[in-house]
């Protein structure tokens, strides 16, 4: 007897997408080694995951990466060994990207598990989706940039794009999301980012980007150093907020970045808390489309991992978190000498050098030209 068809599973609060394989082939790299790790088992031990479900990222296919990159730049991710320095140099791989032993493993999975998050929003099982291992916003279609080998928000964009008619992508990264998405009227970009001479990537410059039909759909606002909380979350609700109400996306990409944390040892030039960007991140949240939430920037693992952590909880509905990290936490010991979250904040601030209502007229500049576009 037919009768009517199953009920679909209830969408969990959360996807959560993590690689306990990823985290392994970063723990020999210079950059963010124990970072994936420590965010996870942090996530994990506050129960954040309670009633999430949890993946293991797939690694992308090579069709999938071909969605954005060149077959010639995924041969010399696979084949870096066989190529002679000039080569290597030709797609990047090199200083900020050199290459090592895993790294086209690596690369298919930090492009797989952003497109697993994002599929899992396509396919309404969740309104969140999480993978801090992604927002690697510097690589181009054939070249490594900014420790960026793979560019999983441009995919994951590509993804969300086959489902929602329009994508608003919000980078709060301290640098300039660069090789994002910028040749479509259905993506609008948003940077946040510092802007200074000799500051990577250089790019960025105020004003509304964008080229073809795209032009106008990419607002980039550069920062000065020493950025406060009050100024950034300001920017963050007149700009991206003005920008969802005039836009209207059907899907939030937020590229979390957390580099321009007070201290940050790489970036160091923001002075923001982990309140913010949980702040930011529930504002993101609050324009009611569903949200994929990827990482970026940050390179102090342990306070990475505390401020990754919040947001999550801000986002769960499950902050303020006990500030004592758990006792039988496995990384204890990397959150000293005050084992708590919010320890990062509690050194001396160097002064701001933003103008709050400087700030304001950029974003309402910004907003204008988004208007007439
Ligand atoms: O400034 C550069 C180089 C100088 N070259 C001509 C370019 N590279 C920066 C790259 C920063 C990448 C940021 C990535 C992200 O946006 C997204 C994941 O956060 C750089 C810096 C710096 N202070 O800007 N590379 C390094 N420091 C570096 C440090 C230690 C070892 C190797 C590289
Ligand atoms: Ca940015
Ligand atoms: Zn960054």
């Amino acid at each position: 007897e037919r009768g009517p068809p199953p009920a679909l599973p209830a969408p969990r609060p959360l996807v959560y997408v993590r690689s306990d394989r990823l985290a392994q082939l970063s723990a020999g790299l210079p950059i963010n080694r124990d970072r994936s790790v420590m965010t996870d088992t942090l996530v994990e031990d506050y129960g954040l995951l309670q009633d999430a479900a949890v993946r293991q990222a797939p690694p992308a296919s090579l069709e999938q990466l071909q969605g954005y990159h060149s077959r010639e730049y995924l041969a010399a991710l696979a084949h870096w060994d066989k190529l002679s320095e000039r080569r290597r140099a030709a797609y990047g791989l090199e200083d900020d990207c050199a290459p090592f032993p895993g790294l086209y493993e690596h690369a298919a999975l930090t492009a797989g598990g952003s497109l697993a998050a994002a599929e899992a929003l396509c396919a309404g099982e969740a309104r969140l989706a999480v993978h801090w291992d992604g927002g690697r916003h510097h690589a181009g279609k054939g070249k490594a940039a900014g420790f960026c080998y793979v560019n999983d928000v441009v995919l994951a964009i590509l993804r969300l794009l086959s489902s929602f008619r329009r994508v608003l992508y919000l980078d709060v990264d301290v640098h300039h999301g660069d090789a994002a998405f910028l040749l479509s009227p259905r993506v609008l970009t948003i940077s946040l980012h510092k802007a200074a001479p000799g500051f990577y990537p250089g790019t960025g410059a105020l004003g509304a980007g964008g080229e073809g039909t795209g032009r106008g759909f990419a607002l980039n606002l550069p920062l000065g150093d020493g950025l406060r909380d009050n100024p950034f979350l300001q920017a963050v609700a007149a700009l991206a907020g003005g920008a969802a109400a005039a836009f209207q996306p059907d899907v939030v990409v937020l590229q979390c970045g957390v580099d321009g944390l007070a201290h940050d040892p790489l970036a160091g030039s923001w002075s923001l808390t982990p309140a913010a960007y949980a702040r930011a991140a529930e504002l993101a949240a609050s324009w009611g489309r569903p949200l994929l939430l990827l990482g970026g920037g940050g390179y102090c693992a342990a306070a990475a991992a505390a401020t990754w952590t919040g947001v999550l909880a801000q986002l769960l509905g499950k902050a303020p978190l006990p500030d004592d990290i758990p006792a039988e936490h496995e990384y204890l010991d990397r959150y000293g000498p005050s084992y708590t979250l919010s320890a990062v904040i509690k050194r001396l601030l160097p002064p701001d050098t933003n103008d709050a209502s400087a700030v304001l007229a950029a974003c309402e500049g910004l907003l204008a030209e988004l208007r007439s576009a």
